[in-house]
């Protein structure tokens, strides 16, 4: 499929380069107070290759024994989340076009040999918001499809400092991260990639 599908809108290069930087920093903070877990699937256990933490009043979770949801505290340390760094909600703000600010912050990071498998955003209890994706570090080829799994998908490769909104019919829609770019941004020391995907998770 040639084109996104209605409601996906992409900003190339939102940030620049020091703002990407100084975001980093903001993470790495995050990261040090809330350390990355490894997300499981629900009743297998299979763990899944990104590595995740979240920021904000809730953060996103997944274990084996309780499956998808949004909790307060982090699964491993039991501690709140940190909050959402000012630079994120500046960000909301600008594109979101929602009145209540986001909820939840999940950070994912990927190694070169992760990926995300297509499936919907469906933990939420309000769809109404959009969801608002920020992307640092390496390349990614991102997909989207329809709101129905076997559709038509569309592809886009994501670099640092863009930013994605999902809104309207595109915030139900199939999407995954089919692979990483290594080696394509001087961003992180140590390569990768992060996404930081901002949420309303209740109305
Ligand atoms: C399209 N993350 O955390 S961000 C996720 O790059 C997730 O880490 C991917 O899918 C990543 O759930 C993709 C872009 C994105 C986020 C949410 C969406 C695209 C979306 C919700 C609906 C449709
Ligand atoms: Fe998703």
């Amino acid at each position: 499929m040639p084109t996104l599908p209605k409601g996906v809108r992409h900003f190339p290069l939102y940030l620049s380069p020091q703002q990407q930087a100084s975001l980093i920093d903001e993470i790495r903070q995050v990261v040090q107070e809330a350390p990355l877990f490894v997300p499981a699937m629900p009743r297998t256990g299979k763990e899944m290759s990104v590595r995740m933490t979240n920021c904000g009043e809730l953060g996103w979770v997944t274990d084996k024994e309780r499956g998808y949801r949004y909790q307060p505290t982090h699964p491993l340390t039991g501690a709140p989340w940190p909050p959402i760094p000012e630079t994120l909600l500046d960000i909301w703000r600008d594109v979101a076009g929602h009145d209540k600010p986001p909820q939840a912050c999940l950070v994912n990071f990927y190694d070169e040999k992760a990926r995300m498998g297509l499936h919907q955003d469906r933990d939420e209890s309000d769809f109404s918001a959009p969801v608002v994706s920020v992307s640092l570090g390496d390349d990614c080829r991102f997909r989207v499809g329809t709101t129905e799994r076997g559709g038509p998908t569309a592809s886009l490769r994501l670099a640092s400092g863009d930013v994605l909104v999902l809104g309207g019919q595109s915030r139900l829609a199939f999407h995954g991260v089919d692979r990483i770019y290594p080696q394509s941004s001087t961003l992180l020391k140590n390569g990768g990639r992060i996404n930081l995907t901002l949420r309303r998770v209740t109305a």
